[in-house]
């Protein structure tokens, strides 16, 4: 970063101390994970500088000789990954790709049947806060108490109550796999659309450890950068019938020029993806997912829906006496990162809820195994624990959590992270 610094000191330091930071904590945001260097030098690269509204073979300017190759490549490259039909590339991010579905193949005030948030959906499916939920009436499909599972019956006498013109499943905090053959039945019952949106799980899809929506689903969203290890981006994949519709609502229904820079950093990271390694990759976010929930289970969590399925783990903070915010506050003092989340049948509000949900794509990435999800539980439980004491002064909790990040960073340093530059000893540059 010679040039930044030169020119922008400001901006190169907070770069710097970011990564800093991504390599000193052990990052348990679901949705993250860390790019390979390969994947940033091409997000980083001249494409920046190129518009090009429309297609490949029919753009809007001139000069796309190099452009429509990058996004033929990342396409055909998409399509073998997935299998799919048709595929668009240039949706900014997820929430972007899942409102061009809506474009494409509804009308303001249809009906839209989603997860509800609460229960571990997405904003951008039917929630009354989000567009989808504003301009499109949003009803909501939940999971059953007593097995943390989607309720399939409910789904299923949802739809045929409301008649929806779109059955969305997919999810950002659900720990197990879709039946997305199931969903197919139901919406074909009601002659409703399905729309799968794999943002979270798309890495595992990929590596054959998750179902492929695409025999299933009529149209299929997703982002590029959670378990799939790209940059941020999103994507739609779609059975031909729909092609027409979905470019047209991206482009130029919704967006100007894609983000060829991006487009191309997608396309590395899906050559990445078609690699045995990157099959063994996602095996192991799993198994690392699934030591996580057991060994914080042993540690007295509970652990929404009794474990995890996939790469993500729910927990109920509330089950060792404190809120998910307090709880995740205290853990990125302590050297570990999460996000609160609500949890099903959650009587708390969104700011204040009482879970915390984990994921291991990024952990994985620099090479954590279920030794280190033993760790990481126990000092979560030992975070947990200080925070509950009222008998605990602040000052003495902050020591308790700085230690603890010592122990954390410690660990990290055994750890290199992709895409951070480390010197000859192994020291982050
Ligand atoms: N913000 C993403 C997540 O964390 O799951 C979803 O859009």
């Amino acid at each position: 970063m010679e040039s930044l610094a030169q020119v922008d000191p400001e901006i190169a330091q907070f770069i710097r101390a970011e990564s800093r930071r991504q390599h000193d904590k052990i990052r348990l945001i679901a949705s993250e994970n860390y790019v390979s260097h390969a994947v940033l030098e091409a997000t980083g690269s001249v494409l920046t500088n190129k518009y090009s509204e429309g297609y490949a073979g029919k753009r809007y300017y001139e000069g796309q000789q190099y452009i429509d190759k990058v996004e033929e490549l990342c396409i055909a490259r998409a399509k073998a990954l997935f299998g799919a039909e048709h595929v668009n590339v240039q949706p900014y991010s997820g929430s972007p790709a899942n409102q061009a579905v809506f474009v494409a193949l509804l009308k303001p005030g249809d009906t839209i049947l989603g997860l509800s948030l609460a229960h571990g959906g997405h904003l951008t499916h039917g929630d009354g806060i989000s567009v989808s939920g504003m301009y499109y009436q949003g009803v909501q499909y939940g999971v059953r108490r007593d097995t943390g599972e989607i309720d399939y019956e409910e789904v299923e006498r949802l739809a045929q109550e409301h008649r929806p013109r779109l059955i969305i499943c997919g999810h950002s905090a659900y720990p197990r796999l879709l039946d997305f053959e199931r969903f197919a039945a139901i919406a074909q019952g009601v002659g409703a659309l399905l729309m799968a949106d794999i943002a979270h799980v798309a890495g595992l899809v990929v590596a054959g450890l998750h179902p492929n929506p695409i025999p299933h689903a009529d149209v299929v969203t997703t982002t590029s950068h959670k378990s799939l290890r790209g940059p941020r981006g999103g994507m739609i994949m779609c059975r031909t019938q729909y092609a027409e519709a979905i470019d047209k609502a991206v482009f130029p229904g919704l967006q100007g020029g894609p983000h060829n820079h991006t487009t191309a950093g997608i396309a590395v990271a899906f050559k990445e993806a078609a690699t045995p390694e990157f099959r063994a990759y996602a095996a192991r976010i799993v198994e690392n997912a699934k030591a996580l929930a057991a060994s914080l289970q042993g540690e007295g969590f509970r652990v929404v829906g009794g474990g995890t399925q996939n790469h993500l783990v729910v927990v109920d903070a509330t089950s060792m006496g404190v809120t998910g915010r307090q709880l995740a506050k205290a853990m990125d003092a302590a050297g570990m990162v999460c996000n609160f989340n609500r949890i099903p049948f959650d009587t708390q509000p969104a700011l204040h809820p009482s879970g915390v949900r984990l994921g291991t794509p990024a952990t994985t990435s620099r090479g954590f195994g279920p030794q280190e999800m033993e760790k990481i539980a126990a000092w979560m439980a030992q975070v947990a624990r200080v925070r509950a004491d009222e008998g605990q002064d602040l000052e003495a909790r902050k020591k308790v959590y700085r230690e603890i990040a010592g122990h954390v960073k410690a660990l990290c340093d055994g750890f290199p992270a992709p895409g951070l530059l480390y010197g000859p000893e192994g020291r982050l540059v």
